[in-house]
């Protein structure tokens, strides 16, 4: 973890509590295909801001996607190289484990199946670590990074996405709970073994269903 992670900050240690606490844990599972907002989640109107309180700003001349690992060839991507791959659209709901949802989020951008593709990542791939430019880390199975409605979003309903929510771009996982969608992505290691990110060894789930309540390890 870089040194300017604040990972002593006020909110990093109370989220690590209700790790600790099992906080709005009820215990149900749903699905979603009978119902619409996950167990102990409401819904919102507005969408909040949640991070470790660094917002960089990373101007496009010098943005950089790094795709690495168990890839063909190591790939860096510049802004002009990322807008040249297909662009998709994809409206999804999201859900924070804090227990806020937002529904009917319109994204644009690269679907991580293209993205793959582009990269070639070998047959022995099995997760994605993602990193973030303000020292956030998340991990994810491949399956879930490559499922259908996943993408690197560069832009949300309609305009460019802002720098408090992940501008120029975010990953955008909407079957997960939001820590696994890293903002200001910076770089995506695909590996052959898990690696577990920021909140994950701070008492967060692996995986992170949603529907299944996969809050806390
Ligand atoms: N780079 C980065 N990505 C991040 C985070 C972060 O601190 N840094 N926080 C995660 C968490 S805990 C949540 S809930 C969502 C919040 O996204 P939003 O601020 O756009 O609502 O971003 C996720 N992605
Ligand atoms: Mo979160």
């Amino acid at each position: 973890m870089s040194d300017d992670t604040p990972d002593d900050s006020k909110l990093t240690r109370t989220k690590q509590r209700w790790a600790d606490e099992g906080r709005f844990i009820t215990g149900r599972t749903s699905r979603p295909e009978t119902e619409r907002l996950p167990p102990g989640q409401h819904l919102v109107k507005n969408w909040p801001v949640l991070d470790l309180g660094i917002e960089p700003s990373i101007a496009l001349p010098s943005w950089r996607l790094d795709i690495d690992g168990a890839v063909e060839a190591p790939v860096a991507l510049n802004w002009a190289a990322f807008s040249g791959l297909p662009q998709v659209e994809r409206i999804s709901d999201i859900h924070c484990v804090t227990s806020w949802s937002r529904y009917d989020n319109h994204w644009t951008g690269v679907s991580t199946q293209d993205l793959a593709a582009h990269a070639g990542i070998r047959a022995d791939a099995r997760f994605a670590v993602l990193t973030s430019h303000d020292g956030y880390t998340t991990n994810l199975a491949l399956a879930d990074f490559l499922s259908d409605d996943a993408l690197l979003a560069h832009s949300w309903e309609g305009q460019a996405l802002s720098g408090e929510h992940g501008g120029p771009v975010r990953l955008v996982v909407p079957h997960l709970y939001l820590w696994k969608s890293a903002k200001w992505l910076r770089r995506i290691e695909f590996t052959t073994s898990d690696h577990k990110g920021f909140w994950e060894v701070r008492g967060y789930h692996n995986h992170g269903d949603p529907w299944l309540e996969q809050r806390y390890s």
